[in-house]
């Protein structure tokens, strides 16, 4: 069998994210954030679940690291929950969030596995949010804050953070399609939000270089290439804006220090206060890019297709996940090497990468296949960009365990590890053995 090796000191992670897995959402003077609030909106969510009990990892972290262990993982990225911390959103710490975070920092070095943090994976405490959320400037400032107290705790002994997940889903899926937290319709306010999350991944940014000197930060973007669905004039301008909504609108401002005039001129008419300085501390140099990659997007133009007059389709023979995207491995080869070859940042991790499925628990055992060859055929991808050059330096799967997957709630399993959500047994499918394979060989079959 051939192998494609991967560089020495390549980093084999995975990744979770608080509200996901934690449950525990009232313990050791943790608040209410904008999800716990969503969960209750009749119909937000399609099983009417909720994370107030996920995958009980907040009280499971010695056995959820011997599962990390079995996957051989040499990395695990998780966030760090606002509202166990600063609970009512203000300079207010509470130490048992924060202590809790120390424990599971400890064990997870103690075991040999380097953590990496996520600051803000959407879960912003309600207080913040009845003072306007992300609509609200201040909102950034109080980010800061919140680095600035996470990186005086954890910058000895982690090596990396990461700022902001996700901005585009957030801001857009949060506050202009209602489908996730805060469940907004507003576009001038997604546009504001989108703003805001940048701005405060620059104050977190400054914040962690003060409080953290020694540890790597960065930001975490999901991106997706964009492809003409026909070769009219009218599809082709519509997959340019795609792009524009969700790759070049952060890229460019993250690394050329502007927003994309195309983009501009779209939103122009309910565009937030942008300031002076804004975009510069928003280019500010880091020392990574996180990439979150699940799919391809194929759009034509649709006159009743929302402000961008963007309509998504699925081309006929494309595979698609459980969630309805478009699987395509090459999608992360051609985002790698164009955002080495056009933004050029030092280094790049893939941050999340990973596959809902329908998986079924038959004799104790997952059999799940289509994800194995998903993650093998992203990886071969990810190798032909290192090939090219690519300084991509780490891969964490998203996710580590079945978990809370926001407004599908407990529907869409991505996994390495199956969790039971009744008995809260985990049991490492098929995928997680393949993959422990490939954190111990440094290989992937080719
Ligand atoms: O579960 C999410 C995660 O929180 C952010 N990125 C995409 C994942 C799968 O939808």
């Amino acid at each position: 069998m051939t192998l494609a090796h991967f560089p020495d000191g390549f980093t084999w992670g995975a990744s979770s994210s608080a509200y996901q897995i934690e449950g525990a959402v009232r313990a050791e003077g943790r608040e209410e954030s904008i999800w716990d609030l969503f969960c209750n909106r009749p119909g937000a969510i399609d099983d009417g679940s909720d994370g107030r009990f996920a995958c009980d990892a907040y009280d499971r972290i010695p056995e959820d690291i011997a599962l990390m262990q079995e996957l051989g993982l040499q990395g695990y990225r998780f966030s760090v929950a606002w509202p166990r911390i600063h609970p009512d959103g203000s300079s207010r710490v509470n130490q048992p969030g924060l202590d809790h975070y120390r424990r599971q920092v400890d064990a997870l070095l103690d075991a040999g596995i380097t953590p990496m943090i996520t600051l803000y994976h959407w879960d912003l405490p309600r207080p913040l949010q009845s003072r306007g959320g992300w609509a609200n400037r201040d909102t950034a400032a109080r980010l800061g804050e919140f680095a600035d107290t996470v990186g005086r705790a954890f910058g000895d002994l982690v090596p990396r953070f990461i700022t902001v997940n996700e901005p585009w889903v957030h801001g857009w899926l949060g506050h202009f399609m209602g489908i996730h937290a805060p469940g907004l319709h507003d576009f001038g306010i997604a546009l504001a939000a989108n703003h805001h999350l940048m701005l405060g991944h620059a104050e977190a940014m400054e914040a962690f270089r003060a409080s953290a000197p020694k540890a790597e930060a960065g930001i975490a973007l999901v991106l997706s290439p964009a492809s003409p669905f026909g070769d009219s004039n009218a599809d082709l301008e519509a997959a340019h804006r795609q792009d524009g909504w969700i790759n070049r609108w952060y890229l460019d401002a993250l690394y050329r220090g502007a927003y994309p005039d195309d983009m501009l001129d779209l939103y122009r008419a309910s565009l937030p206060e942008i300031g002076a300085d804004d975009l510069a501390r928003i280019a500010q140099p880091t020392d990574f890019l996180a990439i979150n990659y699940y799919f391809r997007t194929t759009v034509r133009w649709n006159r009743d297709g929302g402000p961008l007059q963007i309509e998504r389709v699925i081309p006929p023979n494309a595979q698609v996940s459980g969630m309805g995207f478009e699987i395509d491995p090459d999608g992360l080869y051609e985002t790698l090497v164009r955002v080495h070859r056009d933004y050029a940042p030092v280094k790049i991790v893939i941050a999340e990468n990973g596959l809902s499925v329908e998986d079924r628990l038959v004799d104790g055992a997952v059999d799940d296949p289509v994800r194995e060859r998903y993650l093998r055929e992203h990886l071969l991808a990810a190798h032909r960009a290192i090939a090219e050059g690519v300084p991509l330096d780490g891969y964490y799967c998203w996710s580590l365990m079945d978990n809370f997957e926001w407004n599908h709630g407990y529907t869409q399993r991505f996994g390495l590890v199956y969790t039971d959500f009744a008995t809260q047994d985990r049991i490492i499918k098929r995928s997680g053995r393949w993959y422990a394979g490939v954190t111990r060989e440094n290989a992937v079959p080719a």
